[in-house]
């Protein structure tokens, strides 16, 4: 029987990649998978601005085994994906759909035989139709509903999956689903949605937690949080204040419960400032308290760059779009706070940072304020346009360049005590972008989509094959 115990013995530190269900899968509607939000609003919704969807996505439905075996033959010894849960219960509770189960039974088992290390996240934004009609991530019940579904995976994959998340990018989905309004249901600016859904999001995972503590399950379990280390611009009138708020909104809804098992103590406040009212369970400090994590799950690509705003209402200018390099991307909160725009920092097409100094600044952060966590990198990676040459394979060198960065300020954080055990790159294979469809790539290996799903291992796969291959020879 393998042993939580024994993976960091035997492996010492977790590299690997990661991928998510509806972002790979493929295989939309096959045996008798439900469907989820993300399948009804790419088939349906007018704000499906790209025409693009998930039915196919890299088809790994079909190719796990191949790209199994590229992470085996690439030395990755661990692979982060998450389950679609309309594939184990078609309408998000009730009926359990023995296909669904049996297909992430070959997935796991595959990566056992290729000693891969699974790490198994339950929901990545792909909610079950059936759920999201009832009102999703705002109707209290779903707490409940995630718990059972929780239960079943733990119940058929807890023998051998040990490292396990509840939910990914619990405040980044909010935000998309609530605030800019670009992922299903597309509701836009509703602040009260916006903080809602992250509390039952929250609660959700927590009974979750206490669920799997409850089974005793062997393995550690968490919470995967997008990075939202908040910097302050120094132009800055009232910094502190302006750096309490930000951190409220972009993290403390997250962090505190996940890795402190309570929330943040400035919560009355803030529901004064922004001017929210939470629907709260009655008992909710003791499953709180009970379902706190064992690690953090941390995915890092940027930080939030904030000033405050004096002036003016509330908007959105998200933009993810790929239109250029130089937009400002971010929020304005009635004249508390706004994203600022920092001239002297490299930017990607889609206007993001690229940034990889936050690596060290965010994991420092997070060991000095909360009691030293266990985290792992579970997502941090380069979105491109790219084109391959005739055989199909890509010369990244620009990922190559800030992955290194990146991994650089990540052993020196490391090397000052904080407690990082893996690193997942995003992602594995070129998958479905969220917004922005097939056109911008993040995976190691190349997926001509038009082409029978080939897959070509990009020239960034070979380098973090010997970066891997260096780093257990120096260990
Ligand atoms: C994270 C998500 C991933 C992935 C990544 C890149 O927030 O967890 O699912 O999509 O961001 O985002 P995008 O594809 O929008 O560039």
């Amino acid at each position: 029987m393998r042993k939580y115990e024994d993976i960091f013995s035997k492996k010492q530190f977790l590299w690997g990649s990661a991928t998510a269900a509806y972002q790979c899968e493929g295989a939309w509607d096959e045996e008798d998978k439900g469907i989820s939000e993300w399948d009804y609003f790419n088939h349906h919704s007018p704000l499906n601005i790209n025409q693009e969807d998930g039915d196919s996505a890299s088809d790994f439905y079909h190719h796990y085994k191949k790209d199994i075996d590229m992470m085996a033959e690439g030395k990755q010894n661990t692979y982060r994906f998450s389950i679609a849960w309309s594939r184990i219960l078609p309408k998000g509770y009730g009926e359990i759909s023995q296909a669904g189960i049996d297909f992430y039974n070959r997935v796991i088992d595959y990566c056992l035989e290729k000693d891969i290390e699974p790490n198994v996240t339950l929901f990545h934004y792909d909610l079950p139709l059936e759920l999201a009609k009832e009102g999703g991530w705002l109707n209290s019940k779903i707490t409940d509903y995630f718990n059972e579904y929780a239960k079943i995976c733990f119940e058929n994959f807890g023998d051998r999956v040990k490292l396990w998340a509840t939910i990914n990018e619990p405040r980044y989905y909010a935000y998309c689903t609530n605030i800019v309004g670009n992922y299903p249901p597309n509701r836009k600016l509703d602040f009260q949605s916006y903080f809602q859904s992250q509390y039952n999001l929250m609660l959700a995972s927590a009974k979750a937690i206490h669920t799997f503590k409850e089974m005793k399950i062997d393995g550690v379990i968490g919470i995967v949080h997008d990075n939202g280390s908040v910097e302050i611009d120094p132009a800055t009138k009232e910094s502190e204040n302006i750096f309490e708020i930000a951190d409220f909104f972009y993290n403390r809804l997250i962090l505190c419960p996940a890795l402190l098992g309570e929330l943040p103590p400035e919560l009355e406040k803030m529901i004064g400032i922004f001017g929210f009212t939470l629907l709260r369970a009655e008992n909710e400090t003791e499953l709180f308290r009970l379902g706190k994590g064992d690690y953090l799950g941390l995915n890092l690509y940027n930080r939030q760059y904030v000033t405050d705003w004096q002036e003016g209402k509330t908007e959105v200018f998200h933009n993810n779009k790929g239109s250029g390099s130089n937009n400002k991307e971010g929020i304005r909160v009635e004249n508390i706070f706004e994203s600022s725009f920092d001239e002297t920092v490299r930017r990607n097409k889609w206007g993001r940072e690229v940034n990889p100094r936050v690596m060290y600044t965010a994991l420092k952060e997070i060991k000095n304020r909360y009691e030293n966590p266990m985290i792992m990198i579970t997502e941090n990676g380069h979105g491109c346009y790219e084109e391959p040459d005739e055989t199909g394979y890509v010369v990244d060198d620009e990922r190559i360049e800030i992955f290194e960065q990146f991994l650089f300020y990540m052993r020196k954080a490391m090397d000052e005590g904080v407690n990082v055990k893996g690193y997942y790159h995003w992602s594995t294979m070129d998958i479905y972008s969220w917004i922005n469809g097939y056109r911008k790539r993040y995976g190691l290996v190349r997926v001509d989509f038009e082409n029978d799903f080939t897959r070509t291992p990009k020239k960034s796969y070979f380098w973090y094959r010997d970066y891997i291959i260096n780093y257990f020879a120096e260990a």
